[in-house]
């Protein structure tokens, strides 16, 4: 499905006048500062967040699933579905596939209708932490580290086929979470394991096409609830720093333990070049997976203060981080909610992209904390909605894009094609 662009535009006129006057008040309140509001539309335009082809259809929770219906029930389905997310934002331009669930049977034709949709692909994601139907050995007790190095090679293949997948599709990137670890004290060789798993991704870090890089994500526990192989950033960062230049780590969100400072994380890694990806979500106990800004926005703003800091400082070496929402949805239509989360992370961006950095510095060398506060709250307390609206308005997308999914009947009409029971794959 594709909404007509005329529609979008009748429902953008409704709203047309009392966005221009929030705009053109913004614009004069920011002009007057010194900054210019197109260099930031045009920032705000450039800006695009991957969507995974998990976050389309209800999940989330390993209770229960209550599909809200119309969810996409194949590959065609949910690139349709980061499509119209990425009309009405104009912010969605970019597709994160799971293998298998989302093997292509026409490599062709799904490029085709990917690019349809002004959609690339972005990261692909390999899968060691359930078994498949067809798979000889199992994951139960680990892949990568796993003690048994026929099931080691078995994970370590599978990789490699998520690579040609991609490869195939256009994607430059493996990113890697692992389940692995252990739920029990001395179930598990901490050094064994960690050495295993550096072994296992050498292998599948040796077969990356030239061009790509591979993110190791981390996670403290779950579905392990005593150890992860991989828990934390600094673990994340060893492996990437032994694989070699193309490897980096990636930050998820809801992978902390409970007040765990990530922007200093963030910082940091960036500071050596190593972030390299990045999921988000928001979380109040672990990873919840929830909708982007939804708890914690005052904290999203302080680490998007800390990308814009390493993304503009010109000594950096860190690639420009790729980005993606890692988040379910068990309550909400999923296409609210990730349109939800697609304005709190631009939100968050414009917000830090307000801060006035040498006056901050300024503060900071001169041991002000009180000012060094100001300058963040000033840019955090900035109302910037409208900003977000003018870039999608300018790049023909919605000025609200929830209220056009509503006005336009979209869910609806999806129902209406899919039907009410289809179940989306996923978690
Ligand atoms: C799992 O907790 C990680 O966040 C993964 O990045 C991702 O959610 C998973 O691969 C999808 O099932
Ligand atoms: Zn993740
Ligand atoms: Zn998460
Ligand atoms: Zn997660």
């Amino acid at each position: 499905m594709r909404i007509d662009k005329q529609k979008i535009k009748e429902v953008n006129d409704q709203a047309l006048s009392e966005h221009r006057e929030s705009f053109g008040h913004l614009s004069s309140v920011l002009g007057k500062k010194g900054i210019d509001v197109n260099v930031l539309v045009e920032k705000l335009k450039e800006f695009q967040v991957a969507v995974p082809s998990w976050a389309l259809g209800t999940g989330g929770t390993r209770f229960g699933r209550f599909s809200g219906g119309g969810e996409p029930g194949t590959l065609e389905d949910k690139i349709s579905d980061v499509g119209l997310l990425h009309q009405l934002s104009q912010s969605a331009g970019a597709i994160s596939l799971h293998i298998p669930w989302d093997i292509p049977n026409d490599v062709q034709a799904i490029k085709e209708l990917a690019a349809s949709h002004g959609l690339i692909f972005d990261a692909v994601n390999s899968n060691t932490f359930q078994d498949q139907p067809d798979q000889e050995l199992s994951y139960k007790f680990g892949s990568l580290c796993h003690a048994d190095k026929k099931v080691r090679d078995q994970a370590v293949k599978h990789n490699l086929e998520v690579i040609k997948y991609g490869d195939a599709l256009g994607s430059k990137s493996l990113t890697v979470w692992l389940a692995d670890g252990s739920s029990f004290p001395g179930q598990l060789n901490f050094k064994k394991a960690f050495q295993r798993t550096l072994e296992s991704l050498q292998e599948i870090y040796a077969g990356m096409p030239e061009d790509w890089k591979l993110f190791v994500e981390y996670k403290p526990y779950e579905p392990n609830f005593y150890s992860t192989v991989i828990q934390d950033w600094g673990t994340s960062h060893m492996l990437a720093d032994k694989l070699g230049d193309r490897a980096y780590s990636l930050v998820d969100l809801g992978h902390h333990l409970p007040n765990t400072n990530i922007e200093q994380i963030v910082a940091t890694l960036m500071m050596v070049g190593k972030l390299g990806g990045f999921h988000f979500n928001d979380s109040k106990y672990g990873d919840d997976d929830v909708t982007v800004g939804s708890l914690k926005p005052y904290q999203l703003f302080l680490i998007f203060n800390e990308l814009v800091d390493g993304m503009e400082d010109p000594s950096s070496n860190n690639p420009y981080p790729a980005w993606m929402i890692d988040a379910s949805h068990n309550l909400k239509d999923p296409l609210e909610d990730l349109l939800q989360s697609l304005e709190a992370i631009k939100l968050a961006y414009a917000q830090a992209l307000l801060v006035d950095r040498d006056a901050l510095e300024e503060a900071r060398e001169n041991n002000d904390p009180a000012l060094a506060q100001e300058i963040l709250q000033a840019a955090y307390r900035t109302d910037v909605r409208s900003l977000l609206a003018e870039a999608r308005l300018q790049a023909d997308g919605a000025l609200d894009p929830i209220a056009a999914y509503r006005k336009l009947n979209v869910r609806k009409e999806l129902i209406a094609q899919r039907g009410e029971k289809v179940i989306s794959t996923g978690l």
